[in-house]
């Protein structure tokens, strides 16, 4: 069967062009030639869509459901090209027909179906499985809006629906719907699949539920809509706005929906194959991501026991040893909590299964800690992962470290042998191959073309490091993607770029943890430098790209900041020949694929112990960019493998951190009032000149908060970052040395393959075969 479909594959890959003007003809009647750059694109997608159809499915005895709130695949056009081996081909016969392909990828709109790192691991996982040659899917929702379109409106930002489905698009609507019911409320889902190609493999498939009865009219004012009109609204927007109660129960609501189908889902398959339910953990694992799906546990068993004559202990049982969690942070604000009387109005019919687990654990345990229902009613999620699945992951070492020792540390005592690391990795098909074409092929050059399979094959490199021709190439073709995106963002953003200058970029979610307002306050000292004199000697420009979630409300504060800083630097003739600042709009994968190349200095300063693993700092590396960094997440582990030659580490240890954090001792103020160049940068926040350009609120407020709060404790590593990087920006001077930090970067990245993660996932947990 496998073969059969594969020769079909190879029919259609050896005639590309004959297959292409055939559809071309059959979708707008003409030829390739006189298409429009859209309907080439829309050709494009329907040929890659029927490769896709024809190629073998992945198939095996057991599966992996990764189920998730997001999955932030970015465009997927040039991917699925490259991992049909076709991408070469089909870019030059659309060339032969006046047609470049580069604009079709542009064309393309972009799914909005995540936000940050998690949703972007999924996407990568998802890769790395099909790659693999595993069987896996995952599951989540069709979101129509998903994540908000960011639009800066008089620096600040705004934001609007983002409309990415079109009438052809990569989703294809299949006749799977299921019931579910929210206590005696009913609605109607739809299964939509996307196909994921592994490179120079078969097809798993992404599946995303919606809603029948959806209204997309219902949105007016930017991203607002009735909070309440659940079969109206469900799977419109991505964490719709939770600061008030509808808000809570909307999020409530998606994730039962999302939970319930995929059990359905996956007990239909179980029947389909004639598999024995009693022995589902042989033929199902699911992978829960973050505490987004933890309601498939009591949802399983509700249906076990309810449905297919399961004691509870039976379902229990069963359910245990299927499921495995994911967690990705120690932040209190995203462990889920939901008050009991939230899910008795939503979903009454886990409350009893919910109570009964805790009723088990409260017998069991009498530590407050581990219950899953507290004595406010509120009921922790991630509890229920912990003693109901029979794994629990962390995303970096030191990540997972911490949750042992500290933050589930109570948990660790009782479940040793539960816990374990999976670093995170990325997709070297997307951040290396698809991004930035001409490294890789350079890459093949000299090293051969192993590294495409085997990441670590990379390491090859390391005996270039000698190598002048090789080290010149590698600064060469990074100056070309800094030309490439220079000439983008002047189109997209009306901003002058310099090439010449050095790249500094932190693109990430706003978060005060992720401590953008520390490199903001840099640049104000740098500002403050060049106005009284000391000048550069290489000019810089620092790029920022970031979303804040629209409630945070000193997230938004940062963002204007940042605007109000561009504006005066920028028009600044005394200081713009040596420093430009941007903020990109609407900061997004398709954005992240051009900027990562272009980057000389990567931005990772987040507070340490609070950024669980990061996987941008990955993919700067791979594209040889030299990390700037805190002692968090997976920046320890970048920094074992280049060895501090080749990293500029600094900052207090996560150890330090969490003991200020337990003993309450850090003290904001004190740091503002013993340095005057820590004095003179906050300031500035409310100074006459930030003032003439922004908003007296927000500045003062974000002033506030640094001086008498800055829980993130932005001050307390500001000097040492201030003086880490004067070093850093000094050594860049240092041409030759610099490229050699290059190369170590790229030579060593090897070990962030996804696939290197994957293969952990699938040895230590999912065990398939
Ligand atoms: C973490 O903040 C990590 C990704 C993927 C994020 C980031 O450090 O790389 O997960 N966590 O593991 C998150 O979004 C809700 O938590």
């Amino acid at each position: 069967m496998l073969q059969q479909t594969n020769m079909k594959r190879d029919v259609l890959l050896s005639n590309l062009e004959h297959q292409l003007e055939e559809l071309a003809n059959e979708m707008f009647q003409k030829n390739v030639e006189v298409l429009t750059d859209h309907e080439v694109y829309f050709c494009l997608l329907e040929l890659v869509k029927r490769l896709m159809a024809v190629s073998g499915q992945i198939s095996g005895e057991k599966k992996i459901y990764y189920i998730s709130a997001e999955f932030l695949i970015g465009k997927l056009l040039s991917n699925n090209l490259i991992n049909l081996g076709v991408y070469d081909e089909l870019a030059s016969i659309l060339k032969s027909k006046g047609k470049d392909i580069a604009r079709m990828e542009e064309i393309e709109p972009e799914p909005s179906l995540g936000n940050g790192g998690l949703g972007r691991l999924a996407a990568c996982f998802l890769d790395s499985i099909a790659t693999l040659g595993l069987p896996g899917e995952g599951i989540g929702l069709n979101y129509h809006y998903g994540l908000f379109k960011q639009v800066f409106k008089n620096k600040l930002q705004t934001a609007e629906k983002n409309d990415w489905i079109e009438e052809r698009s990569w989703l294809t609507k299949t006749d799977v719907t299921f019931d579910v019911y929210f206590g005696k409320r009913k609605v109607t889902s739809r299964l939509y699949d996307i196909d994921v190609v592994g490179y120079g493999n078969d097809v798993n498939k992404l599946r995303l539920f919606d809603i029948e009865s959806l209204d997309e009219s219902i949105v007016k004012e930017g991203i607002d809509f009735d909070k309440d009109a659940i079969e109206k609204n469900l799977t419109l927007f991505l964490y719709p706005d939770d600061s008030d109660e509808a808000g809570n129960l909307l999020r409530i609501y998606q994730q039962y929906f999302m939970v319930c189908n995929a059990a359905q889902l996956i007990l239909r398959e179980m029947k389909e194959k004639k598999y024995d339910l009693r022995k589902l953990y042989n033929h199902a694992v699911i992978q829960i991501n973050d505490t987004h799906p933890t309601m498939v546990i009591p949802e399983l068993i509700r249906i076990l026991v309810n449905e297919k004559a399961f004691t509870m202990d039976e379902a229990i049982e069963v359910v245990s040893k299927t499921c495995a969690y994911t967690n990705h942070t120690i932040l209190a604000e995203a462990l889920e909590k939901w008050p009991l009387k939230y899910l008795e109005k939503v979903v009454p019919q886990l409350v009893p299964i919910i109570k009964e687990l805790d009723k088990r654990v409260k017998a069991k345990y009498k530590n407050p800690e581990v219950q899953i229902i507290d004595k406010d009613g509120r009921v922790h999620m991630a509890h229920i992962d912990i003693h109901y699945g029979f794994s629990v992951n962390g995303v970096a070492a030191i990540h997972t470290e911490i949750l042992k020792d500290t933050e589930l540390n109570d948990f660790y005592k009782i479940y040793p042998e539960k816990f374990n690391n999976k670093t995170n990795g990325i997709t070297f098909r997307r951040w290396l191959l698809s991004c930035n074409r001409e490294l890789a092929g350079y890459l093949s050059q000299v090293i051969g073309d192993g590294y495409k399979k085997d990441a670590n094959e990379l390491e090859k490199l390391l005996g270039y490091s000698d190598d002048q021709e090789v080290l010149d190439r590698l600064a060469e073709i990074k100056m070309n993607r800094k030309k490439e995106l220079a000439a983008y963002v002047k189109v997209a953003e009306g901003v002058e770029l310099n090439p010449d200058s050095i790249f500094d970029i932190q693109i990430k979610r706003l978060h005060e943890y992720k401590r953008q307002q520390m490199n903001a306050l840099y640049i104000i000292h740098k500002y403050l430098e060049i106005k009284g004199g000391k000048k550069p000697s290489t000019p810089l420009t620092f790029i920022f790209g970031a979303k804040a979630a629209p409630a945070y409300i000193i997230a938004q504060d940062i963002i204007h900041l940042l605007l109000v800083l561009q504006d005066i630097i920028n028009n600044d003739p005394e200081v713009s020949p040596y420093m430009t600042l941007l903020m990109v709009e609407n900061y997004n994968v398709s954005y992240a694929e051009k900027l990562i190349p272009a980057c000389d200095v990567s931005e990772q300063i987040s507070l340490a112990s609070k950024e669980a693993s990061g996987t941008g700092n990955m993919k700067f590396m791979l594209n040889g960019a030299v990390t700037i960094g805190t002692s968090d997440g997976a920046n320890v582990e970048i920094n074992e493998l280049v060895g501090d030659e080749n990293i500029y580490v600094f900052g207090e240890k996560s150890e330090a951190v969490i003991e200020h954090y337990a003993k309450a001792d850090y003290v904001s103020k004190d740091y503002y009032k013993k340095s005057p160049v820590i004095k003179e940068a906050v300031d500035f926040i409310v100074g006459k000149q930030a003032l003439a350009r922004g908003n007296k609120e927000n500045l003062k407020r974000l002033y506030n908060e640094l001086l008498n709060k800055d829980w993130f404790m932005t001050l307390l590593d500001l000097e040492e970052y201030i003086e880490t990087k004067d070093r850093m920006f000094g050594d860049y001077e240092n041409r030759q040395k610099w490229k050699k930090m290059m190369l170590a970067n790229i030579a060593k990245a090897g070990f962030f393959s996804s696939d290197r993660t994957i293969n952990e996932y699938n040895r230590d947990i999912w065990k398939l075969k």
